[in-house]
């Protein structure tokens, strides 16, 4: 029998990762997309089946983790094996802005999905994931951070996932659904959103090598974290899914980095070396010394890095590092990318697409080219 998942968020970067995984491995693969005024499926159109064959194994169905309607008539319809509730206002600056709206589809979003299983009667039936996050730790209790570390979240995008979190546990225990959290520390690729912080490097960079923006501007470049590739780590959501028993795990690579090392591995992969000076808001990146032909644009002395208060949050994360060696005990996981080789790809394809930019207006091509 060919099995059926249900996916929230699959025109995100995860979403897009794991359907592709599921595809391969023989799955029907259903995703919910949220009505937009302009197409917003760029992540998934390479793996689009026309749906007017018989055959098509991906479909996409309008939705919002905010509407208990659609949610629970989508399971009624498509009975799913596994839900994978990667949905989400994802972002955890944008969640100081919109924190209503992000406790509505992060924490109530989760609680619909399990009461619709609930209520349909497939809590038997059907396996179910939340995305947990490492931004549970934030204020850390104990480094590196495991499954039994306290949490003290940050930001009401945090807060909302720790009630997500929980909700998720106490289905299981209440109804004994199979029902687990995967606690996942930052995970990057070339389709990670342009406004988080390693995509805003790899992309603003490119750009600068080039000549299409002036300079980066950043907020907190001391803050550590524990990077990997949204790739491996969709293996993993799916891992999870097939044991014995529903279990939570941390997903990590038990490596940490500063923003600053990211900035400073980013401008090298375009031949660029960076001097830091001065301090705090005064912080600044000056070119050092350009090899290669990859960044005709800069010369030693170009300033390409400033701080922007602005890029600061109320409050901060200042340091995470996974302890990964439950999944790897339990489920023998471990990360195939490093930190440095995800790096390299992402810097490879924004100056691909920085390229392409640049030679349309060198011919005088209009296109549309947006800066945050
Ligand atoms: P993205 O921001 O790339 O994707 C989020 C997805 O959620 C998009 O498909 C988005 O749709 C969708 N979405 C947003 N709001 C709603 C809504 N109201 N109803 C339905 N769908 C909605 O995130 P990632 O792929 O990076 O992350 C996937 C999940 O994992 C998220 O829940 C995130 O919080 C969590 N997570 C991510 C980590 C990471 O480092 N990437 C680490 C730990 C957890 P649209 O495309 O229309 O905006
Ligand atoms: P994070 O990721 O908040 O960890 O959440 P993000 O890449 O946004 O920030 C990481 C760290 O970099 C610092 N930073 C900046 N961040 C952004 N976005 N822009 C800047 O200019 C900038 N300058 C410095 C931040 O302050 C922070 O410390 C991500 C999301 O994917 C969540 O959904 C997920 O749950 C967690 O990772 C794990």
């Amino acid at each position: 029998m060919t099995k059926k998942a249900l996916i929230t968020g699959i025109t995100g970067q995860d979403g897009s990762y794991l359907a592709e995984f599921l595809l391969e491995k023989g799955y029907e693969v259903h995703g919910v997309k949220r009505r937009a005024s302009l197409f917003n499926t760029g992540r998934v159109d390479h793996i689009y089946e026309d749906p007017h064959t018989d055959k098509a194994r991906f479909k996409l169905h309008y939705g919002d983790l905010t509407d208990t309607s659609n949610l629970t008539r989508l399971l009624r319809d498509i009975e799913p094996d596994e839900v994978y509730n990667l949905g989400a206002q994802s972002h955890v600056a944008v969640s100081f802005e919109a924190p209503e709206y992000t406790a509505d589809v992060d924490a109530t979003g989760a609680l619909r999905l399990l009461e619709a299983i609930r209520f349909l009667g497939l809590e038997k039936t059907t396996r179910f994931y939340q995305a947990s996050t490492s931004e549970l730790y934030g204020l850390v209790q104990e480094t590196p951070q495991k499954e039994t570390t306290p949490f003290h979240p940050r930001s009401p995008y945090a807060v909302a996932k720790l009630y997500a979190y929980w909700i998720t546990v106490n289905y299981r225990e209440a109804y004994g659904m199979y029902a687990c959290n995967g606690i996942l520390f930052n995970h990057e690729s070339p389709r990670r959103g342009e406004t988080f912080v390693t995509r805003k490097i790899t992309r603003g960079l490119s750009n600068i090598a080039l000549g299409l923006e002036p300079c980066l501007f950043m907020g907190n470049i001391d803050a550590l974290r524990d990077w990997g590739h949204a790739k491996d780590y969709v293996r993993m959501q799916w891992m999870m899914l097939q044991q014995d028993e529903p279990d939570d795990f941390v997903i990590a690579t038990g490596v940490q980095y500063s923003v600053r090392d990211f900035i400073i591995w980013s401008a090298r992969h375009l031949g660029v070396s960076l001097e830091f000076s001065g301090t705090g808001i005064d912080e600044i990146a000056t070119v050092a010394a350009v090899e290669g032909d990859l960044a005709p644009a800069l010369k030693p002395g170009d300033v390409i890095m400033r701080i922007d208060p602005r890029y600061f949050r109320p409050a901060e994360v200042e340091t995470l590092l996974g302890d990964p060696s439950k999944a790897k005990a339990v489920l023998g996981w471990t990360p195939e990318i490093t930190a440095q080789e995800m790096c390299a790809e992402m810097v490879a394809e924004d100056h691909k697409a920085a390229r392409r930019v640049a030679l349309l207006r060198e011919h005088d091509l209009a296109v549309p080219f947006s800066v945050e």
